[in-house]
């Protein structure tokens, strides 16, 4: 039995990668750590209560004696990190957080696992990994016609966001440097799918059509993000957790390269078509741009294609589709997530 430590399952990626993992009826147990946040919510994991492969702790990562006890009560030998703070437009606001939990919260994680993992000098426990859960932002911005990121891509970050998970990636990558500890990173492009916290840009969208509000575009819409549904991001993550190479870096994405204004009227088209004919074009709103803006993002996944095996499964034209009818059918789900802290933050970041 493998006991895999998830770090923020209770958010967007991790509940779906804890879902994907239990689905899979593998002999593994997972312990989901989780601070719960403003981006955690437990209602991400409705139905797995009782389940005896699954145990939930609220814990910070930022405390030691927890993420120790933690590691040492259920014999950990695998750990997933996703937790962290998420929100580009956030960290612009605001940097603090995310030099704690995405930078500090890394380190405290390697330590605790080196000291427990360890069986004699640069040695380690057989089967223990750790992964590191950054993303594509930490390479930076790409031209019109510059080709993908690949590993080999420097980094050059531009967000606060970006710069603490550079920061992260280089202290995990000096981790397996110095002691040899056995770490991988991924590196993903943007994700989509069920339960996403609605200040990111697609279920933005979609809620904003469900309460015919305006679609708030930053700068001129032309942004280009490389879109990858959630489930083929968990796949690609557990493949590296089993199979990757110790040390090394592993991009996730399915070139799908699309425009932001792309995006909006994709979905505008179909609730306009499937739920209330008045939602129209007419709620798109360009608004201020975001400082820093990222122009361009675009993955080459070839190295994970290659050695893992790895190809996402779902197209984004379908997986928009099943991303729109589930959070028409969850919309209490919805509502729960836009009451209180989130409609102070909607009206502060948007005066529209
Ligand atoms: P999210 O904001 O939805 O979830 C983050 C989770 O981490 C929340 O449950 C939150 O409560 C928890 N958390 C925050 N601080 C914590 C702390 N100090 N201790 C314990 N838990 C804490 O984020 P997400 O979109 O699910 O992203 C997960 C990971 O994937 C992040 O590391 C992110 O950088 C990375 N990533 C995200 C995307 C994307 O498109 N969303 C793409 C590539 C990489
Ligand atoms: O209201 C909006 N209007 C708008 O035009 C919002 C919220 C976003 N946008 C634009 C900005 C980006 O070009 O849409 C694009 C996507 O924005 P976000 O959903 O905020 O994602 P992004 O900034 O690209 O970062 C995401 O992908 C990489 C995740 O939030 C990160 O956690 C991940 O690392």
């Amino acid at each position: 039995m493998k006991n895999i430590l998830v770090t923020g399952g209770a958010g967007f990626i991790g509940s779906n990668f804890i879902r994907y993992i239990l689905n899979k009826n593998e002999e593994v147990r997972v312990i989901n750590v989780d601070k719960l946040t403003y981006a955690g919510n437990l209602e991400n994991l409705k139905g797995l209560e009782g389940n005896p492969r699954y145990i939930f702790e609220k814990i910070d990562i930022c405390n030691k004696q927890a993420v120790k006890r933690v590691m040492e009560d259920y014999n950990v030998d695998t750990i997933i990190n996703f937790a962290a703070e998420s929100h580009v437009d956030r960290s612009i606001v605001d940097p603090t957080e995310f030099i704690n939990t995405n930078i500090k919260g890394t380190q405290i994680l390697l330590d605790i696992a080196k000291k427990i993992w360890t069986i004699g000098e640069d040695k380690y426990k057989e089967g223990t990994r750790y992964v590191q859960v950054s993303t594509d932002e930490v390479y930076g911005s790409l031209e019109q016609d510059e080709k993908c990121f690949t590993e080999k891509t420097p980094l050059n970050p531009h967000s606060p966001y970006s710069a603490s998970k550079a920061s992260a990636d280089m202290l995990v990558k000096a981790y397996y440097d110095t002691y040899k500890f056995p770490a991988c990173i991924t590196r993903c492009s943007n994700n989509y799918g069920p339960y996403q916290f609605p200040e990111k840009f697609i279920p933005l969208i979609i809620n904003n059509c469900l309460k015919h509000k305006l679609i708030p575009i930053y700068g001129d819409g032309s942004n280009i993000r490389d879109w990858l549904y959630v489930e083929d991001h968990c796949e690609a993550i557990y493949k590296v957790a089993l199979k990757g190479k110790i040390g090394d870096i592993y991009n996730i994405g399915g070139h799908n390269e699309r425009t932001n204004i792309q995006i909006v009227k994709k979905i505008i088209n179909y609730m306009h078509d499937n739920v209330d004919d008045s939602i129209n074009e007419k709620l798109i709103t360009y608004v201020k741009d975001r400082k820093g803006h990222d122009k361009r993002y675009g993955i080459n996944p070839e190295k994970i294609f290659k050695e893992l095996n790895w190809i996402p499964k779902t197209q984004f034209e379908d997986g928009i589709v099943q991303t729109i009818k589930w959070y028409l059918k969850n919309q209490e789900w919805l509502e729960n997530v836009v009451s209180g802290e989130y409609e102070k933050y909607y009206n502060r970041m948007y005066k529209i």
